[in-house]
């Protein structure tokens, strides 16, 4: 089904990501950010992800959304903009339509192809709202386009996506939030800190999807920068890192590997990590006080009973 031009409307932002990928693999401590493991096979080996009994946060957000779905709505309130920050299939977003009646969907995610399949099928089903798609590195900066209405915005960061983000990062993205929301605010959704058992079958599970997903960004790597990484030639790593308070995946060179492209090269000596993401565990002091230094003034905040996520509303 196409989108009813009248309702939608879509823009893709373009980027050249050579120099930034070059600029981690030649650095002592190789990495490559994980906005490269969502091509369009990653993304679905996310999805596959998300799908697992080990990978608790998807369910355990979806459990905090079903229960509280009229105190989220309450304290959120209906009409303006909702804007979806990684809006991928933008299933989270719509099951919160009938209770916040938006009269604007904005998705945002980084490939604006698969972002514009979900739209067109939203599109026909709900043809109140006006809705727009862009393709947009938001790891770097958020701009909302002139043409969204400067009335209430509601941004809506579930899926414990901010984790993948530097405490300095997320600071920057909830700061830029909080100051184009204008009388709206954040729904997000984080992840929290928990033993290390559970998070370790969450991020190395034993049907070895999340091992396949990180060893995509080889691929993915290889796509962008013309390289000739073999996949066989590493291993999916995952670790706890608790002076950090996140998990951190790397790939791990099984034999001595030398990776070249157009112009240069590099060698990975067997055992060497390249570092593909971080995934940071907040607790409930920990992010308070983060959307606080963001300049939120009040949050209301859901959670599971085991306390392993955190569904919270900041204004
Ligand atoms: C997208 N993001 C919140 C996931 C996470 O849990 O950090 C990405 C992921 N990486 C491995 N499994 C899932």
């Amino acid at each position: 089904m196409q989108i009813p031009t009248s309702s939608t409307n879509s823009a893709t932002i373009d980027h050249d990501f050579i120099p930034e990928i070059e600029l981690g693999l030649l650095a002592e401590n190789a990495s490559i950010s994980p906005k490269f493991l969502y091509d369009p096979l990653g993304s679905h080996l996310f999805t596959a992800i998300t799908l697992l009994p080990e990978y608790y946060p998807t369910n355990t957000e979806k459990n905090i959304f079903s229960q509280y779905k009229d105190q989220i709505s309450q304290a959120v309130g209906i009409g303006g903009t909702l804007i979806d920050l990684g809006a991928g299939n933008c299933q989270k977003a719509e099951s919160f339509f009938e209770s916040l009646k938006p009269s604007n969907y904005l998705a945002i995610d980084f490939s604006v192809e698969y972002l514009q399949d979900a739209l067109n099928k939203l599109a026909g089903k709900y043809p109140h709202i006006l809705m727009q798609c862009i393709g947009m590195d938001f790891s770097k900066q958020l701009i909302i386009p002139d043409s969204i209405a400067p009335t209430k915005r509601t941004f809506f960061y579930p899926g414990s996506s901010l984790g993948n983000f530097l405490p300095s990062e997320a600071l920057h993205l909830l700061s830029q939030i909080k100051n184009q929301a204008n009388d709206g605010g954040l729904l997000i959704g984080v992840d929290l800190m928990k033993e290390d058992a559970v998070l370790m079958t969450a991020y190395d599970d034993p049907l070895k999807v999340t091992a396949a997903f990180n060893l995509n960004i080889l691929r993915s790597t290889n796509s962008h920068l013309n390289s000739n990484f073999k996949v066989e030639q590493f291993r999916h790593v995952a670790k706890v890192n608790h002076a950090e308070n996140r998990v951190e995946l790397y790939l791990e060179a099984l034999e001595n590997v030398i990776v070249s492209w157009p112009g240069k090269s590099r060698e990975f000596k067997k055992g060497e990590l390249i570092h593909t993401e971080n995934s940071h565990k907040y607790t409930i002091e920990s992010i308070k006080q983060l959307l606080m230094s963001a300049g939120f003034e009040t949050t209301q905040i859901w959670t599971d009973p085991k306390n392993y996520f955190a569904v919270i509303y900041a204004k």
